[in-house]
């Protein structure tokens, strides 16, 4: 703890010096330590998470934190103007919504359980119960195996879901105007600050582009394919979008059904059931959010539970909220710590979370 006189300096980094008139060891650390705090040497990622207190003591990765703060403010302020309520809805459910290959089970006294993959389902229930426009920052749990730079075990999710639509395209709409809100309220608070990643934030202009996953394919030179888009694919159309349009962020649209055979509660369109309601937003070639309308009406969602192979009777207090009167609503998904990456400028997705869990990772 060092008491002192802070002036002014030309030669300091942060143009102040603190001229120290006492000092007083509150705690002796250890020494050596494990991971520099002050090196300019970087230690690799790994090191770095093994020993993530110390790391994070560096103003540098300091700063990532800050920027994911402002965003985060940014986004809720997008929500209160917008009349969004901010809900908090369960981690324990007795089922999943997003496929059983990602189900983490727990113990939950003589039974299991299962953490939430996604507040899927009750984001879409409090649509039921009148609440017309929700939101959630939550974390959700999947059990990914394949350890990449964007994929983690506990990710933070930021979902809404909208009431009353006239269609997918509402959503959309309202999902691009947070976005662009986010970044607005973010870039002065970050200046202000002094936050060097102020100079990151992107100034997009609505709407986004609007790419067909039809005309994806055609990009990518597998005209008419109905296979889920992967990392290179992702990237591959992300230079597209950025030479035909100039855009950091474009919507893809109508996945195929043939992709979101498991996603039950997204809406087939009528007038072609091959393609569904369902978009990713995408930054530069990385998907950060998905979304889409949702199936309303009872007994066409009790079909695409069964088509997903799984028995309506698990999905009962689901069900309860469309049987009572259900409006036409849609929702998206928005991976925050995925955004903080992309917006950073980070390899990967762990810098951009406190304490990262994947597969390998259970502690620090
Ligand atoms: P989806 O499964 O596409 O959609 O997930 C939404 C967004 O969450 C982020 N994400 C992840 N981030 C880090 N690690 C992971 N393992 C991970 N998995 C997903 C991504 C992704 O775009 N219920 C739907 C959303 C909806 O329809 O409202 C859903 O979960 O950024």
């Amino acid at each position: 703890m060092v008491v002192g006189t802070v002036k002014r300096s030309e030669k300091a980094n942060r143009g102040v010096e603190l001229i120290p008139a006492s000092a007083e060891v509150v705690a002796r650390a250890e020494v050596p330590l494990p991971l520099g705090v002050v090196d300019k040497v970087g230690a690799d990622l790994n090191t770095r998470l093994d020993h993530r207190v110390l790391d994070l003591r560096k103003p540098a990765v300091r700063a990532i934190f800050e920027l994911r703060t402002v965003m985060l403010a940014g986004c809720r302020d997008a929500f209160l103007r917008r009349g969004f309520l901010e809900v908090a809805t369960p981690k324990l459910l007795r089922q999943g919504a997003e496929g059983g290959a990602t189900l983490f089970a727990v113990d939950y006294f003589d039974g299991r359980a299962y953490l939430a993959q996604s507040p899927q389902l009750y984001k879409q229930m409090l649509i039921g119960a009148g609440f017309e426009r929700v939101f959630e920052i939550a974390p959700a749990f999947r059990a990914e195996p394949s350890d990449t730079v964007r994929h983690v075990t506990e990710f933070s999710s930021l979902d809404a879901e909208v009431g009353f639509i006239d269609s997918v395209e509402d959503v959309r709409a309202i999902l691009e105007g947070v976005v662009v809100d986010t970044f607005r309220f973010a870039r002065p608070e970050l200046e202000r600050r002094g936050n060097a990643y102020a100079d990151r934030i992107p100034e997009p202009t609505t709407p986004f582009p609007r790419v067909s996953f039809a005309q994806c394919m055609e990009w990518l030179g597998r005209p008419g394919s109905e296979t889920d888009l992967g990392t290179e694919d992702e990237k591959a159309i992300g230079e597209h979008v950025e030479r035909e349009y100039g855009a950091p962020l474009y919507f893809i649209t109508d996945f195929p059904t043939a992709i979101k055979a498991g996603t039950f509660y997204a809406q087939r369109q009528d007038a072609n059931p091959r393609l569904t309601y369902y978009f990713d937003l995408d930054f530069k070639g990385l998907e950060i959010a998905s979304g889409g309308a949702r199936e309303h009406r009872v007994d066409r969602l009790r079909q695409n539970i069964e088509t997903a192979g799984l028995d309506p009777e698990n999905f009962a207090g689901y069900l309860e909220a469309f049987r009572f009167g259900m409006p036409p609503h849609g929702g998206w998904g928005l991976g925050v710590d995925r955004m903080v990456q992309v917006v950073a400028g980070l390899s990967n997705i762990r810098e951009a979370i406190l304490f990262p869990r994947d597969r390998y990772r259970l502690e620090p």
